[in-house]
């Protein structure tokens, strides 16, 4: 393999990391090694490995294995769109260049597009008969292709009924010997909740009649949320946000080992994003929502890009509630999910969102989506979103976006980011990030902001990574978007 791929030997060595050439060597052997695919990457690996890919095409724009390699780089860095264009790039200069169907299914799974991912397959399948893992891709996403068909005849028009009146929560016995956590006359209690915590530390299960009651209740909580939620602080008081979860239990548990238990008087912001990728998703998530109740007032949630079935079913947390649960289950979560709000407003001056901004001025077209998709860019204006979703939006969006609603900044997360935070745009444009050494690989900081109700002034404290139990990320996602699958 490393023979056969010889240039990039020259090209990794000149770039002059080892982690950089393992990278490389990694994926460009046959995605059935395993044990090599647990080298650690940081995301720099990533960034330089687009960086030198970027500076060999400037050279040689006509190299097919240069774009179908940089391509790899936009998957991990979850840059959809940009992959999506690199992989078919790669097969405009070389038609017959394998590796690069597999690339653009790659990308085209990520982004929902599975019956585009279903052609690129099977390609590769009709020129590779003999490859087990080529059919096994193949076979996979014809599976959800189908599945997808099936769905869509199925559908009706009604109204969907809610799982909630399905359900008789009233009669759900706990069995004798389970001795965890219930709630106290079907109420969440900061006893319940510690119980709960430590419960889920051991990797234990909440019983489904308090995960039901629990989800039932905060469905009417959410439901009465208007999209925009708008609060004020106090000069004493100050609001802990936090960005991304993902699922990272054990770093969600540091979080309030660090800054300090939910209360009254310790308000938090969770700024989405808090399932899928992670393997203990319904543990974040259950904790949110609980605490959610406790607090109504002082506990705030927001939707991010992931709290959504298409995202789920990708990404790991289906299929960790129906390993855990019932699938009956998750489309409570999915129900729930739709009322989270999707915007939070502190003092009339800053505005917090998972995404960012819009892609037009002035009114909007698909505000929700670009709220939960658009990521900013350091260069004036808008450009095409790299994630394939939404859009970029530079400096003078943020600018003239702030002036218009008098605002004095936006925070929002949806980026890895070394540090756990970035601050951009001059000051007015804040990412925060709260899953350290993301999906275990990315060797970043998370953070979380204090704003204090005296100055608004944002106030960074970092955090890295405890270790979790040997649950590795994305175990309990779509067998195609597991790491080595790609
Ligand atoms: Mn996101």
């Amino acid at each position: 393999v490393v023979r056969q791929y010889s240039h990039h030997e020259v090209f990794t060595v000149r770039a002059g990391s080892n982690c950089f050439s393992a990278f490389l060597w990694i994926y460009e052997s046959p995605p059935r090694n395993p044990p090599l695919l647990d080298i650690c990457f940081s995301d720099k690996d990533y960034e330089n490995a687009i960086k030198y890919y970027t500076e060999a095409l400037d050279l040689n724009p006509s190299n097919a294995i240069y774009y179908s390699n940089r391509s790899l780089a936009y998957l991990r860095t979850e840059c959809y769109g940009y992959a999506l264009a690199d992989a078919t790039k790669a097969l405009e200069i070389d038609k017959n260049y394998i590796k690069g169907y597999y690339r653009r299914a790659t990308s085209n799974m990520a982004l929902g597009k599975f019956k585009a991912a279903l052609k690129d397959y099977e390609t590769v399948v009709r020129v590779r008969p003999n490859d087990k893992d080529a059919r096994m891709k193949y076979q996979e996403c014809n599976k959800i292709v189908k599945q997808k068909a099936f769905e869509r005849a199925i559908a009706s028009d009604e109204t969907k009924k809610s799982v909630v009146d399905s359900l008789d929560i009233e009669n759900m016995t706990i069995e004798d010997d389970y001795v965890g956590p219930k709630l106290e006359d079907g109420k969440v209690t900061l006893k319940f909740m510690k119980d709960m915590m430590e419960w889920f530390k051991d990797q234990k299960k909440l019983h489904r009649k308090c995960a039901y009651q629990i989800l039932v209740q905060v469905k009417d909580v959410l439901s009465k949320l208007p999209s925009l939620v708008e609060i004020t602080l106090k000069e004493t008081e100050k609001i802990t946000i936090c960005g991304d979860t993902h699922g990272q239990y054990y770093d969600l548990l540091n979080i309030f080992k660090l800054n300090g238990l939910p209360s009254e008087t310790n308000p938090y912001l969770f700024n989405g994003d808090f399932v899928d990728r992670g393997s203990f998703s319904v543990e974040v998530i259950l904790t949110l929502f609980s605490f959610k109740l406790l607090y109504p007032d002082n506990f705030h949630l927001l939707r991010g890009n992931h709290e959504t079935d298409n995202m789920n079913q990708m990404y790991g947390f289906e299929g960790e509630v129906k390993a855990k649960y019932t699938a009956q289950m998750f489309q409570l979560f999915s129900e729930v999910f739709q009322w989270l709000p999707l915007a939070q407003c502190i003092n009339n001056k800053v505005l917090v969102m998972h995404g960012g901004l819009f892609s037009e001025d002035g009114h909007h077209q698909c505000p929700m989506c670009d709220l939960l998709w658009s990521d900013p860019q350091p260069q004036n204006g808008r450009s095409i979103s790299k994630r394939g979703v939404s859009c970029q939006f530079g400096p003078d969006v943020t600018e003239r976006f702030l002036e218009q609603n008098k605002l004095d900044y936006v925070v929002r997360s949806h980026e890895v980011k070394a540090d756990g935070y970035e601050v951009t745009h001059s000051g007015k444009c804040i990412t925060v990030f709260s899953a350290p050494n993301y999906c275990d690989q990315m060797g970043n900081k998370g953070a979380y902001i204090h704003l204090r109700g005296s100055d608004l002034k944002p106030e960074f404290h970092q955090f890295t990574a405890v270790p979790h139990p040997n649950v590795k990320p994305m175990a309990y996602a779509n067998t195609l978007m597991q790491l080595g699958m790609m």
